[in-house]
């Protein structure tokens, strides 16, 4: 029997995996005991499915329009988008994406692992608990999907087929207008406080800035350097103490893009997260957060480097195309730094680490967020070192 599903409800669950067991992962589609409905992002309809014996799975759906915005209609098939990306993903480095059961086309809903014993690291950051551990894990997950994504990991003609299947016109474009050119220029989306305005005008006045931005959106559109998670911020992440367990999801923004456009959207939020923690006076975990994207960008460049003997074609990819490989990454994790930064105070869909302080603190905090995304979006013209940067953004708490 089909089960025609439009839109997923908590209601309609069960029935819905009773007809695609297939679906269900390790949920007993018989015995469910609870569904909850837990989407707190802009998209999608999210799911945590529970059966008798405590065993769960998560179904997410995409709806016809941004969630947070129904007046925007939004592709549906960035669920597809998503299960291209998570099934990758998934098999190159499973220890940091949630595991994926399967993919309903025909409802555009995926089935992924339950990962209730983890927290969203956002969540966490606001609280005041650090999960430091979970930047290096990010290092390691970018470098392996990074690589084994590359030309250095997959032959020509595949990649190119692989290249065809993730393009992601729809995302792509939200990406190229939110991050890349909304902040720049007078748009709706926008906004900030009072307090901000001369930051934000001081912002726009800087040439060189402005320009590094439209350089850093012709590489984005431009590149097809690795399968890209694409939306890599700390919401996106996550995290459990016990194991050092960390996991990426919501990969529906993902595409072929800059391998450096992930490290940048972490490196953007641990910015986020310092800058929140030092304006409640926790002056040593903004230093530690601001320290982490070094530990961040370390950990892809090993696990990219232990990656290298296996390349395809050494014989024209010699270690010194490694060298200026991961020199073009570092510039550009900066540069996207500073790009994903600033969209999350002048742009379109802000963050709670930054909302939820009260106005005053709000405005030192995104002032000082400004502050590091012009430090960090012109590193490619002198030292795009990751030590040297952040030295530079701690010295900005002063
Ligand atoms: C309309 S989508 C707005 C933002 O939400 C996602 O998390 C992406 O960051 C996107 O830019
Ligand atoms: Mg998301």
């Amino acid at each position: 029997m089909t089960l025609l599903t439009d839109q997923l409800t908590v209601e309609s669950v069960p029935a819905y995996l009773l007809a695609r067991p297939h679906l269900a992962g390790p949920v007993d589609p018989a015995s469910i005991v609870s569904v909850v409905e837990v989407g707190d992002g802009n998209l999608n309809l999210v799911f945590i499915v529970k059966d008798a014996a405590g065993n769960g799975v998560v179904v997410k759906q995409s709806l016809p329009h941004v969630r947070v915005d129904p007046s925007w209609p939004l592709t549906r098939e960035r669920a597809a988008r998503e299960a291209v990306v998570l099934g990758v993903h998934e098999k190159i480095d499973p220890a940091h994406v949630p595991a994926f059961h399967g993919f309903d086309a025909e409802n555009l809903a995926l089935s992924i692992e339950d990962l209730s014993d983890h927290a969203v690291w956002r969540g966490e950051l606001i609280a005041g608990r650090l999960h430091p551990y979970a930047a290096a894990e990010l290092g390691r997950y970018v470098g392996a999907v990074g690589f084994a994504t590359s030309v250095f990991g997959t032959p020509g003609p595949e990649r190119r087929r692989r290249i065809a299947e993730a393009t992601n016109p729809e995302l792509s474009e939200i990406t190229e207008d939110l991050v890349f050119t909304e902040p720049y220029v007078d748009h709706e989306h926008n906004g900030w406080l009072p307090a901000n305005e001369e930051d934000v005008r001081e912002l726009r006045a800087d040439r060189a800035f402005v320009r590094e931005m439209g350089l850093a959106k012709q590489r984005f559109q431009e590149s097809t350097q690795s399968l890209m998670h694409g939306d890599l911020h700390t919401g996106s992440v996550f995290v459990r103490a016990e194991g050092a367990s960390v996991r990426a999801f919501d990969s529906e923004f993902g595409t072929y893009g800059p391998t450096g456009f992930d490290l940048g959207a972490v490196w953007a939020n641990l910015v986020i997260a310092a800058a929140r923690a030092h304006v409640l006076g926790r002056s040593a975990d903004a230093e530690t957060l601001l320290r982490l994207p070094v530990e961040l960008v370390d950990a892809f460049e090993a696990e990219f480097r232990s990656r290298w003997p296996e390349r395809v074609d050494p014989r024209v990819y010699g270690d010194e195309v490694l060298e200026h490989t991961l020199a073009q990454v570092r510039s550009d994790a900066a540069a996207y730094a500073a790009a994903k930064a600033v969209r999350r105070i002048v742009g379109f869909s802000k963050v709670a680490d930054i909302q939820t302080l009260p106005e005053p603190e709000r405005a030192v905090a995104a002032r000082l967020v400004l502050r590091a995304a012009r430090t960090l979006g012109t590193a490619r013209l002198e030292d795009a070192d990751p030590r040297v940067l952040t030295e530079r953004t701690v010295a900005l708490l002063g």
